[in-house]
């Protein structure tokens, strides 16, 4: 990224997770340099440094969307934002980093997937980002694999899906071997939580019924599917005291799950996104096929209108902690290809654009959280979980100049036929929020303003994250201490044993391995 001198952010309000202040913020190389009232003295401003004015403005750490799909291979097609579209409209939104998937097939290399996602981001990518990585499934292999992308390459958060049966699912025994493994390497395990088998079970039973368009997504994976899937990641997550990232929480029982699982003190985070946040599934029942199919997303949005309202709640008060968009978008065409088989519409929505707006409108605007808690959600909390902070998602002295000048009292108009996304359609469209980003600074670079990019395929760069992210890892180091059971000491036991005959023994000991989980055949 070519230099581009000094900035003074001059005069607007700076907003952190913990505090705000009037202040000036001086940025020089990328970083920020100097924070305090008045840095500069009366008179003409020094040669190469440009003044922007914020006064009456928030300046606010740039957005880190924890969950994008650009340019995936999906469903037999591939989501139209692909990395350089997707991470421009990234920064006109006001979102600074991405954090994406690179997904495996079965039986394929976790590290070759990482190269070919970095191979497709590094050149294209206009804002920094870092990628998740998928365990589709389980051997020595991958386990080792695991180990060198958390050790040398700077991933350190793991997803397993319990859904998309035959192409990514999982069972529950190598979620548990691969939470287990994910705690020795010291990575976050995340799950897209619904139960696959049900899901398949209920595609088959709308069909069989006649019901073959979109809100057959959603009446074949009701909320229930979402709820039982999201407290079996947690109890197996707990079982074996490895942190837990939930993605994309979409339903109120879903989320209450979550809640309940954090106030009885699990080490679990949960992640709505803007979709979930910003509109409902009763789109599903559009009598306009396409606007119902291009709301398909799993886990699919809510038929009950007052579930956006519940998870701004508790994203307000703590149950909840970051947000995503999950933005992995296709053009009606691609849609089309479920237009007579539900199961068949490529799953994913818009939002890596709009995040930022809809939360702010949502949960700012109408009174459900202040300025700082919107930092919070929005940026501060996902670089403390994946082990950015506070390079990322705060603005202080050392921290990247990653800004956004955001003015809270203007407002637009989302639409499909002015935003900056490669798809065709937006789910928010005609939604008026206030919250507007003026200024985009991305490591210290405006690199947009007013409408206008001054940025470039391959500007952004890949930010590697090291493992045991403290304000993840410290409980959970400190409930091995002082947690692990230990056996009750007491004096051998001297009375008399029963016999086995040598046929029951067997039987016994056959039983015991059973329990145990060790036996390979029923
Ligand atoms: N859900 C989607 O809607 N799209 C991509 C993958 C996913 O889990
Ligand atoms: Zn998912
Ligand atoms: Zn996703």
């Amino acid at each position: 990224m070519a230099p581009q001198g000094r900035l003074l952010i001059r005069g607007g309000r700076v907003v952190n997770d913990d505090c705000s202040q009037v202040a000036d913020v001086l940025v020089e190389d990328g970083v920020v340099r100097a924070l305090g009232r008045d840095l500069l003295p009366p008179g003409d401003a020094p040669r190469g440094l440009r003044i922007l004015d914020a006064a009456g403005k928030l300046v606010l750490p740039g957005g880190i969307d924890t969950h994008t799909h650009m340019q995936f291979p999906f469903m037999g097609t591939q989501s139209v934002d692909d990395f350089y579209r997707g991470t421009k409209a990234a920064l006109a939104g006001g979102t600074t980093m991405i954090i994406d998937f690179a997904i495996p097939q079965k039986g394929s290399s976790l590290l070759e997937a990482f190269e070919t996602w970095r191979s497709w981001a590094d050149p294209n990518v206009c804002c920094d980002y870092s990628l998740h990585v998928a365990v589709t499934w389980w051997s020595d292999k991958v386990k080792e694999e695991m180990k060198t992308l958390a050790q040398d390459k700077g991933v350190n958060s793991f997803k397993m899906f319990m859904a998309y049966k035959g192409l990514y699912m999982v069972q529950d025994e190598q979620m548990y071997a691969a939470f287990c493994h994910c705690k020795e390497i010291g990575a976050i395990a995340q799950v897209h939580a619904e139960n696959g088998d049900l899901i398949a079970e209920g595609a088959k039973k709308m069909l069989a019924l006649g019901i073959t368009g979109p809100e057959g997504h959603e009446l074949c994976r009701p909320e229930a599917v979402e709820a039982e899937a999201t407290l079996r990641a947690i109890t197996i997550a707990s079982a074996v005291n490895c942190p837990l990232y939930v993605v994309h929480v979409m339903s109120k029982s879903a989320a209450k799950v979550v809640a309940d699982a954090r106030r009885e003190g699990k080490v679990v985070y949960g992640e709505p996104i803007a979709a979930g946040l910003g509109t409902d599934g009763t789109h599903y029942w559009s009598k306009e096929w396409h606007h119902a199919a291009h709301h398909v997303m799993g886990p699919p949005l809510r038929p009950d209108p007052s579930t956006p309202g519940f998870l701004v709640n508790l994203l307000a008060n703590g149950d909840l902690t970051t947000t995503g968009s999950d933005n992995c978008t296709f053009n009606t065409c691609q849609k089309a290809l479920g237009k007579d088989d539900f199961t068949k519409i490529p799953n994913g929505v818009n939002g890596v654009e709009d995040r930022m707006s809809v939360i702010w409108e949502k949960g700012v605007h109408s009174g459900k959280m202040d300025e700082n808690r919107f930092v919070a959600v929005t940026s501060t909390n996902a670089a403390k979980i994946f082990n950015l902070y506070p390079k990322k998602g705060r603005i202080a002295v050392g921290s990247d100049a990653d800004i956004v000048i955001w003015d809270p009292e203007a407002t637009r108009t989302i639409s499909a036929k002015t935003h900056h996304q490669a798809v065709n359609f937006n789910i928010f469209e005609g939604m008026v929020c206030h919250g507007v980003p003026l200024v985009t600074i991305s490591r210290g670079r405006v690199v947009y303003e007013a409408g206008v990019f001054s940025v470039a395929a391959g500007d952004g760069k890949f930010i590697p994250r090291k493992p045991f992210a403290e304000y993840v890892y410290k409980r959970i180091t400190q409930r091995d201490k002082t947690c692990t059971p230990m056996p009750v000491q007491r004096a051998p036991y001297k009375g008399d044993v029963f016999t086995l005959n040598s046929r029951e023994a067997e039987e016994g000991d056959r039983a015991g391995t059973r329990m145990q989980g060790h036996s390979s055949s029923g």
